[in-house]
């Protein structure tokens, strides 16, 4: 039980000052969400196994907000695993990673140097790194919301994680990713298009993904074609992502949240969005619904078909919309 649920302070790296839920613990307090099924959040102070130590703090005030200290860190992964909770229920409708209400946990000071964050079933929890000189977690909101998403996909579609359908698996979790980062409406990290924006992994400010053009990576592929299958996955996702954005936003340029976008379509045909919040529904139906382990970018185009009609009608502008947008990225 969490009679004992408390509202903490949060000073975190990459969203400001935040409000987090913490549990009163002896004379102190524990990273324990109370509201959320109970997610803790660990620190494995540089370690890679096990669960490390839940984390404490004395005054219900967290972190520095500079991540030298090791809170910080634990800040941002506690607050991204509740946005996400909360955009599940608010938006999705659906009870946590498995519909259950079973919280999952957070490990943050993971290894050495490690850039990476990632998420595992047999524990049902997420990891995190604390990226390149272990300056700059790899906590942020986006990231932490596409990497519990992977514990969504899991328990949903099952997608495999190689070939296209692998794809269509990160696709998922950025799509998922991203609209956690705008449901969340945080100043200091508004909602984009955009993964990893926050965390510097490149060392020069860009992003890791751009969902409005993936090939801006240098890596992801914008448009379907035969060989897509045989891409890393997480540049093969490149064209679900660019089909989301397009569905919510529409073709050409566009700004939103002061980011600039340009968004192309294959054939040069225009397309105008139905709206994000529409789009990520049809998403997260087709991928409940209709996806499953085996499902290519001709199976997600008839999934998300049937879910547009599911959820508009056989008539609808939104189903129309779907199909004109994976034409739009050579699914056809
Ligand atoms: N952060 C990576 C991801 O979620 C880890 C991996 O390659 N599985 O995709
Ligand atoms: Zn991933
Ligand atoms: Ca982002």
């Amino acid at each position: 039980s969490y009679e004992a649920v408390e509202t903490g302070t949060g000073n975190s790296q990459y969203s400001g000052e935040v409000e987090i839920t913490t549990t009163k613990s002896g004379s102190g307090f524990e990273l324990t969400d109370g509201d959320r099924g109970g997610h803790k959040t660990y620190d494995l102070n540089q370690g890679s196994s096990g669960t490390g130590e839940l984390v404490t703090d004395d005054d219900d005030t967290w972190g520095d907000g500079t991540g030298a200290d090791r809170q910080t860190a634990a800040v941002d992964a506690h607050y991204g695993a509740a946005k996400t909770w909360d955009f599940y229920k608010t938006a999705l409708g659906r009870d946590g990673i498995a519909g259950d209400g079973k919280a999952a946990y957070s490990r943050v000071h993971y290894g050495e140097n490690y850039v990476n964050a990632f998420w595992d079933d047999s524990c049902f929890c997420m990891t995190y790194g604390d990226g390149e000189g272990n300056k700059n977690a790899l906590t942020a909101i986006d990231v932490a919301a596409h990497e519990m998403t992977h514990g969504l996909t899991s328990a949903t579609a099952n997608l495999d994680y190689a070939g296209e359908s692998g794809g269509l698996n990160e696709a998922t979790s950025d799509i998922l990713g991203a609209s956690v980062e705008f449901f969340a409406d945080n100043a200091a990290d508004a909602g984009d298009y955009l993964i990893g924006e926050k965390i510097d992994i490149n060392g020069d400010g860009s992003p890791l993904r751009y969902m409005d053009k993936p090939s801006k990576d240098g890596n992801s592929a914008d448009f379907w074609d035969e060989n897509l299958g045989d891409l890393d996955v997480h540049y093969s996702s490149g064209v679900a992502n660019h089909f989301f954005y397009l569905l919510a936003e529409g073709s050409g340029k566009k700004t939103v949240n002061g980011v600039e976008y340009d968004s192309p379509t294959a054939d040069g045909s225009t397309l105008t969005g139905i709206g994000r919040e529409k789009a990520y529904q049809i998403w997260y139906k087709a991928l409940s619904v209709y996806m499953t382990s085996t499902t290519d970018y001709a199976g997600a185009r008839v999934a998300t078909e049937k879910a547009a009609t599911d959820l508009f009608g056989a008539d609808s502008e939104e189903l129309k919309a779907v199909s004109a947008t994976w034409t739009g990225v050579n699914v056809k």
